[in-house]
């Protein structure tokens, strides 16, 4: 099994280390030539609470052809500029809203598969990551790929994988319980679990969620249970985590607001659904990535 991981970020780290260790065959791709030297020379290490794990991946520049899975971890704003090979399914893990129309875009929708994951993981510096907590990744077609090769390609790496119908809902739900919690994490420089004692942010948190879900209702999603009751479960189950957007903030990186509440803003603009608080909390954050 041959299966590339575009992105050296937290996860993709995550991703490429645990695959080479259960076996597949994986190439990490960064497009960062010297950043991408120093990581083939290194290898990439995962600590965990099992102890600490070094995996020896090759480390390319573009994706390699003739593999079975490519595996999309990069920044939601770099999705766009990325070139595939051709034939190899491309299954897009990464936060936020708007990926998957770019990927298709770029290799056609009978290639793309759509999934979100909610293992956790933080950099601790350039290759070295912390894998905070194991957790389900969710995957499935977004019209035509079959998804069960692939999953059986993220089993050996030790992932705990569903196959869903219904991506597109997933990559909702995911990106409302995101658009609450990251930016007032990021903004308020705090672990996901303190916004649920802060009054105030709990309360913008639930705002920010149900905006969130009315701009996912008007392209036809809908959630069974609250996503609010959700998001502040998430919260909890993350207390200490530093989100990614926070994550992005400290290291003084550009952040995936724009793919988050920017997007959020502009399919509500569409439906002539006005997103106030989200708009501001995108404004806010905005001001922080300029700072
Ligand atoms: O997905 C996350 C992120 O940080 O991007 C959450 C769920 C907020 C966990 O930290």
């Amino acid at each position: 099994m041959k299966a590339a991981v575009v992105g050296p970020g937290a996860l993709g780290c995550l991703f490429a280390a645990r695959l080479a260790e259960g076996g597949v065959n994986v190439t990490l791709v960064d497009y960062k030539p010297d950043r991408a030297k120093r990581l083939q020379a290194k290898g990439v290490v995962v600590e965990s609470a099992a102890g600490s794990t070094t995996a020896k991946p090759p480390v390319t520049v573009g994706i390699p052809p003739r593999q079975d899975l490519i595996i999309v971890l990069v920044k939601s704003h770099a999705t766009a500029a990325l070139e595939f090979p051709p034939e190899t399914p491309v299954l897009s893990l990464q936060n936020g809203l708007g990926n998957i129309e770019a990927l298709c875009s770029s290799v056609g929708s009978a290639r793309v598969l759509a999934g979100v994951t909610s293992e956790a993981a933080h950099e601790l510096e350039e290759g070295r990551v912390r894998h905070a907590a194991a957790s389900l990744t969710t995957i499935g077609s977004w019209t035509s790929c079959p998804p069960n090769h692939a999953a059986e390609i993220l089993r050996k790496g030790g992932f705990a994988v569903e196959i869903t119908d219904a991506p597109g809902q997933t990559i909702w739900e995911k990106a409302s319980i995101n658009a609450g919690i990251n930016p007032l994490t990021a903004l308020l420089d705090v672990p996901n679990g303190k916004l649920l004692d802060i009054r105030e942010a709990r309360e913008l948190m639930r705002d920010l969620v149900v905006e969130a879900t009315k701009v996912a209702a008007t392209e036809g999603y809908r959630f069974g249970a609250s996503l609010v009751e959700k998001a502040e479960e998430t919260c909890r189950e993350s207390a200490e985590n530093i989100s990614s957007m926070l994550q992005d903030v400290r290291k003084r990186k550009r952040t995936e607001i724009d793919a988050l509440s920017g997007e959020i803003m502009r399919r509500g603009q569409i439906a002539a659904l006005p997103t106030p608080r989200t708009r501001m909390i995108w404004q806010l954050v905005k001001g922080l990535e300029q700072r």
